[in-house]
């Protein structure tokens, strides 16, 4: 495991959705980033050394304003992060994403926003992508994140604000299917990613695939090369894990979302 080493000497860093799977795995990687790692998720988490937990809903504005009163940096991991019924993705990566960007307009930083790859989850898997394309989403999830992408760009261009839209693959220790030997951002690559988009000079507002070193992937990342990001981690020594399914049509092995294409619109 990284551990990074302080940057530029942030003082406060906020991870939003900090209780969640990737934020347990990017807190002990990013804490050398800050002085301190300000957490915040609606569900309780017990902070360590050098950090501070805020419990806040996304969908109160008021409140998320002042979490990030006095923030350096923002990491957005906060929020609804698979498909399911349009309320509680309205509330916290709507509403939420709304509040988010208000509160940093009030209170200039960067912020890395954590996009998904089920923003073209419709594009084929023999299709290949830079990031300008237009959007293809596979799910309500995914059009909510189509809306923080834009809601970023708005705001770079309204008020200056800078957000690195990270499109993630698939964030876990090990890539877990067949898919994922396309999807995969090992932990560290993308505490390695979170350190260039707060240490770079400009960051602008780009596209960032949020994906690891694949032979078989989908997205070009070289439009955001001037970050100076380069993965270091490799799907090749887990690929004969896995078998691809005989049928062509099986979306593991058809569409970019995966698995995501199968989901119905829940009520
Ligand atoms: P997760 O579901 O494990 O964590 C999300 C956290 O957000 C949870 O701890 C949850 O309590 C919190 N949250 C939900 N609604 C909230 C609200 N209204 N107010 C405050 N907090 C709220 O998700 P994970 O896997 O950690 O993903 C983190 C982010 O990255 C999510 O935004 C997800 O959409 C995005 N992402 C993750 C990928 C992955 O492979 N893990 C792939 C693509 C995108
Ligand atoms: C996502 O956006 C989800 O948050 C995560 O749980 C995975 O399903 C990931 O995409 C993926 O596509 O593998």
């Amino acid at each position: 495991m990284i551990l990074l080493k302080r940057g530029r000497g942030m003082e406060r860093l906020l991870i939003t959705g900090a209780a969640g799977g990737m934020g347990r795995l990017v807190r002990p990687r990013l804490a050398g980033l800050a002085r301190i790692l300000r957490l915040s998720d609606v569900t309780e988490l017990e902070a360590g050394p050098g950090e501070e937990f805020v419990a806040c809903d996304l969908a109160d504005g008021a409140a998320v304003r002042e979490l990030v009163a006095g923030c350096n940096g923002v990491v957005h991991l906060g929020g609804i992060s698979v498909e399911g019924p349009f309320d509680p993705i309205r509330e916290a990566n709507i509403t939420g994403v709304y509040n988010l960007y208000e509160a940093v307009r009030a209170n200039p930083c960067r912020v890395l926003f954590a996009s998904s790859n089920h923003v073209v989850g419709y594009y084929r898997q023999d299709q290949r992508l830079k990031g300008y394309e237009p959007t293809l989403p596979d799910s309500l999830y995914g059009v909510s994140k189509v809306f923080g992408e834009q809601m970023a760009l708005l705001y770079w261009q309204k008020f200056g604000i800078e957000t690195a839209r990270v499109r993630i693959g698939s964030c876990e220790d090990e890539p877990s299917d067949v898919r994922r030997l396309a999807t995969w951002l090992s932990p560290d690559d993308f505490a390695r990613l979170v350190e260039r988009v707060f240490a770079v000079p400009r960051l602008g507002c780009p596209v960032v695939w949020g994906v690891s070193q694949t032979s078989t992937g989908w997205w070009d990342n070289s439009d955001a090369g001037y970050l100076g990001w380069e993965p270091q981690d490799s799907v090749e020594p887990f690929r004969n894990r896995f078998e691809a399914p005989h049928d062509p049509d099986d979306p593991l092995v058809k569409w970019q979302g995966g698995a995501f294409i199968r989901e119905p619109i829940y009520k």
